[in-house]
């Protein structure tokens, strides 16, 4: 198990970005913890041996990201995965078959598609709920319930649950809260403050920034659960590779520079989508004309640089997907460079197209992660890639693309 230096938790949050988790290595003194690229570890004799075993259980350089993720989480203990799949995947193996995990209705698609095509088949049971509204969740709460399950903000309709507030409910239930910090990351989000049980991320976002590996991190503070997850990622062995790791956590000693700019970018951009599209149409947090905006100025610091924009039609979208030059299509987040995307087709295109519509992840619908380039160039890109927009029927007869959407209870 991976538990975080006591004397780590107490610096500042760039402090700990740069310096947790590490020592300087005993060989020759490399400032940079070495990538530990072996399967095994000499024992000195039978049943004697420096901590290390084989690899799939302990690696240096996977400790040294668990110990720095941790403790920028304000959490004791960390476990690396191969994938924020495989990290949610392993989580999930704390429970059993007949055992209710409230979710919320929003999540990544690859997450749901887990969900619903992998473990509900083998016996655990879901209730997907709009969990802006707390009341949702206490009422889809049933004497099985073993967790809940959030992701906020949520992928890709950015959308906020209240986590102290479902912490309460989690608590009253004996559930655990299990919340999906990838979208915010520690630098704007610390779910623990707010009384999550079990943080997770894909380290493949923002945690490394730069889009050059894909990873995963559980985080929890209580001991015995730590026992638990440490024995799914040794027994289940989900584990990532250690350059994977090195990347990561490279990665994690800019994170509170990098967020900062993503932040400013994605302000920026919003407000220019606003102005162009109305406000409604565009759903990003930082814009006060955000449903949940003052919900997200209480539990978070910031606002990050993602946002994904109602364009009407599939058309439209198309339009705008096919003339960016600096913003890239792709799939993925969180990285330095700016990207867009279709979830419809993309990222929630696991999600059945009723499903979609229900949800508002309609075929209008573009995503932006807002790199961290000079903002007048992503905005001369949009203004150029906008250049020619089929205009829309029921925005020259005066109506909004889209009715705004509803604020919960
Ligand atoms: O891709 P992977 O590292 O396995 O992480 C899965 C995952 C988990 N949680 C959230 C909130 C995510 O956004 C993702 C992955 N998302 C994308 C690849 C995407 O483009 O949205």
């Amino acid at each position: 198990m991976t538990r975080a230096y006591d004397d780590d938790l107490a610096a500042g949050f760039a402090t700990r970005a740069i310096h947790a988790g590490q020592r300087p290595e005993p060989l020759a003194g490399a400032i940079m913890t070495p990538v530990y690229l072996t399967s095994t570890y000499v024992q000195e004799a039978l049943g004697e041996n420096k901590g290390y075993e084989y690899a799939r259980g302990k690696n240096p350089t996977r400790e040294a990201l668990e110990r720095n993720v941790a403790s920028l989480e304000g959490a004791r203990h960390g476990f690396a995965f191969s994938s924020g799949m495989g990290c949610v995947d392993s989580i999930m193996k704390l429970f059993k078959a007949g055992d209710h995990i409230v979710c919320g209705e929003n999540v990544y698609g690859g997450t749901f598609r887990l969900f619903d095509k992998i473990l509900q088949p083998m016996g655990l049971k879901f209730s997907y709920v709009d969990t802006r509204d707390p009341q949702r969740v206490a009422d889809a709460v049933t004497p099985a319930t073993r967790a809940i399950v959030v992701e906020t903000p949520t992928n890709p309709l950015m959308r906020l649950t209240d986590l102290a507030a479902v912490s309460q409910i989690a608590k009253k239930a004996g559930a655990l809260l299990i919340v999906d910090n990838t979208f915010a990351s520690p630098f704007f989000q610390q779910p623990f403050k707010l009384g999550a049980d079990i943080v997770f991320h894909s380290t493949t976002k923002y945690l490394n920034g730069h889009s050059d590996m894909v990873g995963g991190i559980a985080l929890c503070n209580d001991d015995a659960l730590a026992d638990r997850l440490n024995f799914v990622q040794n027994a289940a062995g989900a584990v990532p590779g250690p350059l994977d790791c090195w990347l990561a956590l490279r990665g994690t000693k800019t994170l509170h520079l990098r967020m900062p700019r993503h932040d400013a970018n994605g302000r920026a951009i919003a407000q220019w989508l606003a102005e162009r599209l109305g406000p409604e149409q565009v759903n990003y947090i930082g814009l006060p004309t955000h449903p949940q905006h003052e919900l997200a100025k209480r539990q978070m610091t910031g606002f990050g640089g993602m946002m994904s924009v109602e364009m009407g039609t599939r058309e439209r979208a198309a339009h705008v997907l096919g003339r960016v030059r600096l913003f890239a299509l792709a799939e993925s987040l969180g990285g330095v460079e700016s990207l867009i995307s279709h979830p419809a087709s993309m990222t929630h295109a696991s999600v059945d197209a009723a499903r979609r519509a229900t949800l508002g992840i309609t075929d209008g619908l573009i995503r932006l992660s807002c790199g961290v380039e000079d903002v007048n160039d992503l905005l001369a890109d949009l203004d150029q890639a906008f250049q020619g927009l089929p205009e829309h029927a029921g925005r020259a007869a005066g109506r909004p693309l889209r009715a705004a959407a509803a604020t919960p209870a």
